[in-house]
């Protein structure tokens, strides 16, 4: 069995804020063990859309565009990781 037997496989990861509020990111970023980001161009959801800040823009690898919600209680972000 080598080291890397026990190592997690990691599926989906959402970010969630507690209180009412705005969320906005630039971009996700879900590291394997090698570095590499396992979020990039994967599919993402938000809990509402402002305008044209979808979600896809916090895994398009650009730092310039973003996400962002509406002002709302519980409003997150949904990364699938396991679809290639
Ligand atoms: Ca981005």
């Amino acid at each position: 069995m080598n080291d890397f037997a026990h190592q997690m496989q990691v599926q989906k990861v959402r970010i969630q804020y507690g209180e009412q509020g705005i969320m906005s990111i630039a971009e996700v970023s879900v590291l394997d063990w090698k570095g590499s980001n396992l979020a990039l161009n994967k599919l993402a959801t938000q809990s509402s859309v402002d305008s044209d800040f979808e979600a896809l823009k916090a895994v398009n690898g650009d730092f310039d565009d973003k996400t962002q919600t509406y002002e709302e209680e519980g409003e997150y972000h949904l990364f699938d990781v396991s679809v290639s």
